[in-house]
Formats: C-alpha cells, sequence, structure tokens
C-alpha cells in the first residue's frame, strides 16, 4: 500500500493575504497537493481574479476578504466560514507589509502599521483559528518569517522585529496548542521575487548582493516555498513542531 504523506486533499487552507505574492504561490501549491484553500485579502477585486486564475487550474477556491489586523472583521470572517460548513485544518499567516526607513527617521504609526500587519495579526487570526482546531483535536499553522527573523538588515526594522516576532511566535504556539494536535511552524523566505521586492530587484547593487551573498547565486521563485508550505501542512510533519525552515538559497547559512 503507498501512502502519499504529502497528500492534502480533503484538507482545507486559509492562506492570509494571498491574492498576490509568496501568499498565491503558497496557495496554489496546496491546491495542487489537494486542498481546498480559502484565499484572504482586502482588494475584493484582486482576491476575486486571483480566485479565478486558480479555478481555472480546477482548483477549489473560496475567497474572504478582511483586514487580519482588524479583530471584529477576523472574528466574523471565520463565523461566516463556520456558517458555511468551512472547517481550516490549515493556516497559513502570509499577510504583510515592508517599509524600509531609518530608525531615526522612523515614525512611531509606521513602525506599529508593521509591527500590526506583521505579527499581531498571525496572533489574532491563529488564536480565532486555533479555538476551532482544539475542537477537533488537530491542526497545521504555517507562519511566514524572514531571513529577518534571524538577521537583521538596516532600514528594515520594523520588518525584522515582527518577523522575529514570528519565530518566537510559532515556537509558543508549539508550546501551548502542541498538547491539541496542532502542529505550528515556520518558513523563512530568503530574497524572492515579489512586488514587495521590486525596489531592492530593480535596484542593481542591491540585485548583485544578493546574487553575491547566496549560494544559489539568485533570487527565489515564489513557488518554491510550495514544497515546504505543503511538507509542514501535510502527516509528513505530524511530529514536527516550533521550527523556522529556510528556504533561501543557502543564504542565512553563509558568510
Ligand atoms: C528587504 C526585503 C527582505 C525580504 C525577505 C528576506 O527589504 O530586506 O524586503 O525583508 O523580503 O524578508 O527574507
Amino acid at each position: 500500500m503507498s501512502i502519499n504523506l504529502f497528500d492534502l486533499t480533503g484538507k482545507t487552507a486559509l492562506i492570509t493575504g494571498s491574492s498576490r505574492g509568496l501568499g498565491l504561490a503558497i496557495a496554489e501549491g496546496m491546491a495542487a497537493a489537494g486542498a481546498s484553500v480559502v484565499l484572504n485579502g482586502m482588494n475584493g477585486e484582486r482576491l476575486e481574479a486571483s480566485a479565478s486564475k486558480l479555478r481555472d487550474e480546477g482548483f477549489d477556491v473560496n475567497v474572504a476578504a478582511f483586514d487580519v489586523t482588524d479583530e471584529a472583521a477576523v472574528c466574523q470572517a471565520l463565523e461566516r466560514m463556520d456558517h458555511e460548513g468551512i472547517e481550516i485544518d490549515i493556516l497559513v499567516n502570509n499577510a504583510g507589509i515592508q517599509f524600509r526607513k531609518p530608525m531615526l527617521e522612523l515614525e512611531t504609526n509606521d513602525w506599529q502599521r508593521v509591527i500590526d500587519t506583521n505579527l499581531t495579526s498571525a496572533f489574532i487570526v491563529s488564536r480565532e483559528v486555533a479555538k476551532r482546531m482544539v475542537k477537533k483535536g488537530a491542526g497545521k499553522i504555517v507562519n511566514i518569517g524572514s531571513l529577518t527573523s534571524d538577521l537583521a538588515r538596516a532600514t528594515v526594522a520594523p520588518y525584522t522585529v515582527a518577523k522575529g516576532g514570528i519565530k518566537m511566535l510559532t515556537k509558543s504556539m508549539a508550546a501551548e496548542w502542541g498538547q491539541y494536535g496542532i502542529q505550528a511552524n515556520a518558513i523563512g523566505p530568503g530574497y524572492m521575487l515579489t512586488d514587495m521586492n521590486e525596489a531592492l530587484t530593480s535596484n542593481p547593487e542591491f540585485d548583485g548582493w544578493v546574487k553575491g551573498r547566496t549560494p544559489a547565486g539568485r533570487w527565489g521563485r515564489p513557488d518554491e516555498l510550495a514544497g515546504t508550505a505543503i511538507y509542514l501542512s501535510s502527516a509528513a510533519s505530524d511530529y514536527v513542531n516550533g521550527h523556522i525552515v529556510y528556504v533561501d538559497g543557502g543564504m542565512i547559512s553563509v558568510l
């Protein structure tokens, strides 16, 4: 009897911030592995367009437009899914923004906005989804961290602090929720070809730095995260908890 430990058939995955970029690529990969996916974002038009793209590929897709930083909106969206019989088996906390400015010039409201979107939202959404997973005695949470979960780079302090927090929030989830059959892990993407990084990829000096600093000698593609996301969302990782897996071409492992 051959079993496929990586099969997500029959599972439903909610991926926050998945109308484009890493979130959409992860959603597409999970759908290809058999999952029903729920796309999330704040831009309804973009969300529907991305959902149509995945449906055209034959995948089962729902959309849930809500602001992950708005606790009431998160609760309402999850209650709506409850009523629609949508049970979340897998949560991917991907929603995030970037804001590049030296700390000496950084306004507190800009700091707070990044922390709220990239870290606190993961706590809020996870707490509400975990309440449902606890009742089922099972669940997978995959948090999207960053190289900056472990290493700092000048001008992206709030993002770095938030992503460092994501790594430790993941461990906290493992500490508290492992007993309920929930596994919480994180993915640390390297420098990926995304809209968020357009200012960097279009900068010849930064582009050269990434290619020289990364053993793979190149930027990563969003679809290259799908395999790790599937692994951390599947039976293959049922005894893996509290880890961050870097998908970075080797960057974090070398000087
Ligand atoms: C930056 C980038 C990084 C990458 C990624 C690296 O300005 O340095 O946006 O933050 O996006 O997070 O892992």
